[in-house]
């Protein structure tokens, strides 16, 4: 793996996203090495699997690789694309998974961390979702997602303006679990996970399940998926898509004209 660090100790998995260079953005090999280690952690039982940065970063992770963004005409969040199948990886997996954070979390990076069952954060840490930003339609699961945590003017703020909020903004709308000093991030987070490791993992596997199902119960009817991917369409076939990764590309400020 190289853009991971992963170990397992202690019946705890620890997964550190390790590409510096990148900001740890979300490519397909980066997703490709978390995928790995959540597998691992599967076979080994581990009880609790932490994901984060390296210590002392600066960006948790710069959000989906822009680099990989289909230029258009294609689904930029499609099923089968690395971000949504990490996504399912974490909400899936049979124990809890929990985003230590320190740093910005940008982007699809944010919905990582939000599907996360608990985030416990430094408190210079910051939550931007951007995909307004850049002119890409974000997906129904992953908005779905984002749902699940934050209230909706809450969420259309961050949507809509694709500024970063501080720790202390997510912790009061109780996005994220627990904002901790640098200096006791790690002693904080062993904690919670021997408090977790002292019950029952069958009983805590089926409840995270369960509420994984219940949460995402949504009853729309197939011509409501459909109109949603008509509009999606609209957007990722826009000129304004074109013109949001160029503009990254280019590190200019991007000028949407709505076509
Ligand atoms: O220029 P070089 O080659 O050194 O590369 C630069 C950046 O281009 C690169 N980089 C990225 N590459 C691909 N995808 C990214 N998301 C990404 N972010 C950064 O990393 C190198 C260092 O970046 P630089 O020079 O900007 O570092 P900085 O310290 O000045 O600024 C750090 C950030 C995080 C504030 C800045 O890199 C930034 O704003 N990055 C983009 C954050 C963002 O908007 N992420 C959303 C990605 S799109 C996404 O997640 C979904 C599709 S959606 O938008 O729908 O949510």
């Amino acid at each position: 793996m190289n853009f991971v660090k992963a170990t397992y100790k202690e019946d705890i998995a620890c997964i550190t996203m390790n590409h510096p260079a990148k900001l740890n953005a979300l490519s397909e090999a980066l997703i490709d090495d978390i995928l790995t280690a959540i597998e691992k952690a599967k076979k080994r039982e581990s009880r609790v699997v932490l994901l984060r940065a390296m210590s002392g970063a600066k960006v948790w992770s710069a959000g989906h690789d822009v680099s990989e963004l289909p230029a258009g005409r294609r689904d930029p969040l499609g099923w089968s694309d690395p971000l949504r199948h990490v996504v399912r990886e974490i909400e899936e997996h049979p124990a809890p998974v929990i985003a230590v954070v320190e740093g910005g979390v940008w982007g699809g990076a944010c919905e990582v961390a939000l599907a996360c069952d608990m985030v416990i954060a430094t408190s210079e840490s910051t939550y931007a979702v951007t995909p307004t930003k850049l002119g890409v339609p974000y997906n129904s699961s992953g908005l779905a997602t984002f749902m699940k945590t934050v209230p909706m003017p809450v969420l259309k703020e961050l949507l809509f303006t694709a500024q970063p909020i501080p720790a202390s903004r997510a912790l009061e709308m109780g996005i994220i679990n627990h904002v901790v000093d640098a200096a006791n991030l790690d002693d904080f987070v062993r904690n919670i996970c021997e408090q977790i490791k002292c019950n029952a993992p069958l009983s805590i596997s089926v409840i995270k399940e369960q509420l994984r199902i219940l949460s995402s119960a949504q009853s729309i009817t197939p011509g409501m998926a459909e109109r949603i991917q008509g509009l999606r369409r609209v957007v990722y076939d826009s000129q304004d898509y074109k013109e949001g990764l160029q503009a990254f590309k280019e590190k200019r400020k991007p000028n949407f004209n709505g076509e």
